[in-house]
């Protein structure tokens, strides 16, 4: 490709509302533009490598036994309502009607089709298991779309389904997908973890696990254990849970003292001169509504979707000031554990504090000497909190945990009947007994990616793609259009790679070469060769990018390095 000629040029400074480096880079190297609030044109050069990840998920989905097809974006309301999801999903589900004022959605995921599909075309154990993937643009009206392809409203997702006969097939088709998206993201030269994760708002029965990107720009936190291969999204993050034996329980009861002004933690332990870790935090929640306490160690955070999960709630928040004084007749900051007229959730932590300090639920008093247990119930014990960094694994007990920021790159769900249920999506077993399928699905953001290999691959003013996804493998860099040596050598070279089947680009435009070599640092192609002044002896700089590597080579040289280069690079 002669640059000259490509569509979409690089821009020299960076554009102000991109924040993350990756949507810096992807607009400077003129890859995406922007059409409105979380919706991208793909320009040659984005597209160029969009196409090589796409490529990259058909070959492993294909291997791991799916099969393609494409379902529609525009989806019927009804098919939303026979699930139930059509009232469940706010603003963020697109909506909008057809000529006759039908209801119709732009499908944010295909669960809901492609459990209709299936229904219609198998109805015997015979044709079980079966996995279909698509590739297929996704809307989800994002409320704050941020980071270029990070997120989006309008984006590119492989989702793919498997429908099977019984659980432990669902747990092959798992396997086969969660080892399939391994080579995948492996082969796109990312660097990730897969975490276990909590199933959200799709529900479904088993497992889940979540591929991570590890970036700063993240907005996930990723729980990853020193020791063993233990990897969790903070959401769903175990503590250990060890109510430890109490000291031997004391004798002295929980006496009030006055504490005016003293509303949180912070002001508390500050006036008290103690650590957080003494004092004991209880929030009130409306869980479906319904008031709910939890009281967690002072330095711990509640961890709401392990409540949420704990109390198969569908949706929790904090209960307001307001609430609270309805229901308890004082101020948030004096709430305590005892005496509270509803349900209680103690997390390990609180549980095993022996004598702790705890709002005495009423306005500027707290008490002292509070024991769990005596002074307040202890029947809903449990998970309630966030772990913290650099406390222990709660698999292999020798390891720490640390925190890492990652980027939600794919998402396997192992869903049961929950979709095939609700559709009546079933087929008949070997006793000719109607069954509903047990489904699992599986996504990947296919435009994500490109985002999180940039974020993972940059310098300075720099992207530094993976060959196996790079928009092209070489670019060649005249320095001198005029001189007409250096023309000569360049195109020599230009056609006798392209000839041999690489992906070259050639930078034919009369520039000056800082301007030549800006744009091709920004274009990050893995190879570049600069035909300048050794092309008198028929020589050119051979610099590969990722090895910051320069060496002046003859053309055959160059051709022969190119070769190898790339199988190797390849693998
Ligand atoms: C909606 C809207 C947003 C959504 C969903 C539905 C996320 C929704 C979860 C999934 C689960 C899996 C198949 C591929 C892998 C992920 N955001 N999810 O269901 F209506 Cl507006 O999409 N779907």
């Amino acid at each position: 490709m002669l640059q000259s000629r490509l569509f979409g040029t690089t821009l020299r400074e960076t554009p102000s509302e991109a924040e993350a480096i990756s949507h810096q880079l992807m607009l400077r190297a003129g890859l995406i533009r922007q059409l409105a609030a979380g919706i991208y044109t793909y320009l040659p050069l984005g597209r160029r490598v969009l196409r090589k990840v796409e490529s990259i998920v058909r070959e492993e989905m294909e291997a791991a036994g799916a099969q393609e097809v494409l379902m529609p974006a525009l989806q019927p309301g009804d098919l939303w309502k026979e699930s139930g999801r059509y009232e469940v999903y706010g603003p963020e589900l697109m909506r909008l009607q057809d000529r006759h004022e039908r209801e119709f959605v732009l499908g944010p995921t295909h669960e809901e089709v492609v459990t209709k599909l299936v229904r219609e075309e198998i109805n015997t154990y015979r044709r079980l298991p079966v996995i279909l993937y698509q590739i297929q643009t996704k809307f989800r009206d994002e409320r704050r779309p941020r980071f270029g392809l990070l997120r989006g409203r309008e984006f590119l997702m492989k989702d793919a389904y498997s429908f099977d006969s019984d659980w432990d097939s669902l747990d092959r088709s798992y396997r086969r997908m969660f080892e399939a998206y391994k080579r995948i993201f492996q082969r796109c030269g990312i660097a990730f973890r897969a975490v276990e994760a909590d199933a959200g708002s799709i529900g479904g029965e088993g497992g889940t696990h979540e591929f991570m990107a590890l970036a700063d720009i993240g907005e996930d936190t990723v729980v990853v254990c020193t020791h063993c291969d233990y990897a969790a999204n903070l959401e769903k993050a175990e503590a250990i849970a060890d109510v430890k034996e109490k000291a031997q329980p004391s004798q002295i009861q929980a006496e009030k003292f006055h504490t005016p002004e003293l509303k949180t933690i912070e002001q508390l332990a500050e006036a008290l001169d103690i650590p957080p870790s003494q004092l004991m935090k209880t929030l009130i929640y409306l869980a479906d509504g319904e008031l709910v306490a939890v009281v967690v160690r002072g330095d711990h955070e509640v961890n709401e979707l392990k409540v949420m999960n704990a109390l198969s709630a569908a949706e929790i928040e904090l209960a307001g000031a307001d609430a609270v004084h309805a229901a308890l007749g004082h101020s948030i900051g004096s709430i305590g554990p005892i005496g509270l007229p509803f349900k209680l959730l103690v997390d390990y932590g609180a549980a095993s504090m022996p004598d702790g300090i705890a709002g005495a639920n009423e306005d500027d008093f707290h008490l002292r000497h509070v024991q769990p247990g005596r002074d307040f119930p202890l029947e809903h014990v449990g998970d309630y909190r966030n772990v913290l960094e650099g406390e222990g694994c709660p698999r292999c007990e020798e390891g720490k945990l640390k925190f890492h920021r990652g980027i939600e790159l794919g998402h396997v769900f192992k869903l049961g009947t929950k979709y095939s249920e609700k559709l009546s999506a079933n087929y008949l077993d070997a006793c000719g007994k109607s069954q509903p399928f047990i489904m699992g699905c599986y996504g990947i953001g296919i435009s994500r990616i490109l985002s999180a290999v940039i974020e993972q691959h940059h310098d300075e003013g720099s992207i530094l793609w993976p060959m196996s996804i790079a928009p092209y493998q070489v670019h060649i860099v005249p320095v001198s259009m005029k001189d007409e040596e250096q023309l000569m050598l360049a195109r020599g070279l230009y056609d006798s790679l392209t000839k041999q089947g690489v992906e070259v680009l050639l930078d034919d435009r009369d520039e000056r070469p800082g301007i030549k070599f800006k744009d091709s640092d920004l274009m990050g192609i893995p190879l570049r060769l600069i035909v300048g002044k050794h092309a008198g002896q028929g020589q050119v700089e051979y610099v590969v990018r990722s090895r910051h590597e320069k060496l002046v080579v003859s053309q055959s040289q160059a051709e022969a390095r190119i070769l190898s280069d790339l199988r190797e690079i390849e693998e």
